[in-house]
């Protein structure tokens, strides 16, 4: 295996040399496998994750993930299930509800769905009829495709009936109260993917209460400061909670819904109306190995250096919101009170995400391209970067960590500054050809790649965490 020596060096506590230790059988029976997973461990290490929705899980979540629970079957629940040999498997997923219940401080858990968007389907199934009317954010404005965006199945199944923020990036409760009372929707969805703002509960209660509608919190982004206390908790206000549990929350790729006691008080049998949703109604057996990988997660997210982390998420996104406004950038909302940051590129030049999508990628630093609120352009040539420190923080970076990946993006946006997006077509393809050769031609990416594997070396993504 090519693996440089100084490198291993540096990273002798990493993840990348715990990595090749565990990967001996692969690297004999597999050595292409064996290369593959070296360079995603590689290119991790050398680059910055600041996909708001992404981060790097311990390595004890890790080792759950790859053990034998991946040779089970287990269709159904503890003590009900449809294969024989679970009793070791009803003993973990008990395990694993009882922390989720714990650190939710929730009556009921499943944590079955596969990701996100099967648990928010699950939850549809179990509460209202196809056909009925649901309210969600508008994917232009921050929604998940699964809270009604056109497209998604979701809104081909039931009516969809989407909200949307105001152009300055804020809820507007009295516009979703008029919807809410002209539409009847049986369901609001509140949280979405793009959102940079405490999101008020409270506010959403009262207009789901005010029609009788099931509320639905996706805590999805921001799971793990509302486990760390960084973000005030849906439970009291909601009847449903649904949440992936690979973001903030640190774990591996899968999700969790809860009924909180609003929920039971709502409709006693609604546990069991998302379990028969799960299984049978969506799904097929549970990943143990991924229910195992939880479990792991959830426990770290329950001891004190959690809440550490929740806050250094946040203290991180405020040091880059501010840097990034001083270089001039605007901000959706203008700035943030969570992990993540919408910068609207627009005043540049509308369509402009995608070269701060590409040409940031090809620095090192990933990010992503993102519809901002009231955009003139389309959702894949979108006017807006959306940022996130869950990453960054995991890896130990600061404030002043955060003020030169700022400086980056400012470096990158004066190089680029005359290169517009247009909206013909043809026009548009030529240049972002032109863009895509200039990232191999021209050594400002190099360079700039090199300074940020120069910081990114000097955090090594921990092992244990
Ligand atoms: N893909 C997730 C995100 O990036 O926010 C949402 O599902």
């Amino acid at each position: 295996m090519n693996v440089n020596h100084h490198y291993t060096e540096t990273l002798s506590t990493s993840r990348f040399v715990c990595t090749l230790s565990r990967m001996s059988r692969l690297q004999d029976q597999d050595p292409d496998i064996a290369q593959l997973v070296l360079d995603e461990t590689r290119r991790q290490e050398d680059g910055l994750t600041l996909i708001p929705s992404e981060n790097h899980t311990s390595g004890a979540v890790l080792e759950a993930l790859a053990t034998v629970f991946t040779d089970k079957y287990a269709e159904g629940y503890p003590g009900r299930r449809y294969y024989a040999g679970n009793e070791v498997a009803d003993r973990l997923e008990t395990l694993v509800v009882e922390r989720a219940k714990t650190l939710f401080g929730v009556p009921y858990v499943n944590v079955q769905p596969y990701s996100g968007s099967p648990a928010n389907f699950a939850v549809y199934l179990a509460t209202i009829d196809p056909g009925d009317a649901f309210m969600g954010l508008d994917l232009l404005s921050g929604g998940h495709l699964t809270h009604g965006w056109k497209a998604s199945a979701t809104a081909k199944l039931w009516k969809s009936v989407p909200y949307r923020l105001t152009a300055d990036g804020r809820f507007d409760f009295e516009h979703m109260m008029k919807l809410a009372r002209e539409h009847r929707p049986k369901l609001i969805w509140c949280g979405g993917t793009a959102l940079p703002r405490t999101i008020p509960w409270a506010e959403f209660a009262k207009v789901a209460d005010a029609v009788g509608a099931y509320l639905v919190a996706d805590i999805s982004h921001i799971a793990g400061l509302i486990a760390g206390g960084a973000h005030e908790s849906p439970m009291p206000y909601v009847h449903v909670t649904t949440t992936t549990t690979h973001k903030t929350l640190r774990g591996p790729r899968g999700a969790m819904i809860m009924v909180t006691q609003k929920g039971l008080d709502k409709d006693a049998d609604l546990p069991s109306k998302i379990d028969k949703a799960i299984i049978p109604g969506f799904q097929g057996g549970p990943h143990l190995n991924t229910v195992a990988g939880i479990g792991v997660a959830l426990h770290e997210a329950m001891q004190p250096g959690f809440k550490d982390y929740a806050a250094r998420i946040v203290e991180n996104a405020h040091a880059l919101a501010d840097a990034l406004t001083e270089a001039g950038f605007t901000l959706v909302s203008g700035g943030t009170d969570n992990h993540l940051i919408l910068m609207d590129l627009s005043p540049t030049g509308i369509g402009r995400g995608m070269l701060f999508h590409s040409g940031l990628e090809r620095m090192g630093l990933y990010a992503n391209k993102n519809a901002v609120p009231n955009d003139q352009s389309s959702p894949f040539y979108p006017s807006g970067l959306r940022l996130g420190t869950p990453a960054a923080t995991t890896r130990g970076m600061t404030t002043a960590d955060m003020k030169q990946v700022a400086s980056w993006i400012a470096q990158f946006a004066e190089h680029v500054k005359d290169i517009q997006v247009p909206a013909d077509k043809a026009e548009r393809q030529r240049i972002l050809k032109a863009f895509d050769r200039s990232l191999i031609t021209d050594p400002f990416y190099e360079t700039l790649r090199g300074e940020v594997r120069n910081l990114c070396r000097r955090y090594p993504i921990p092992a244990s965490q």
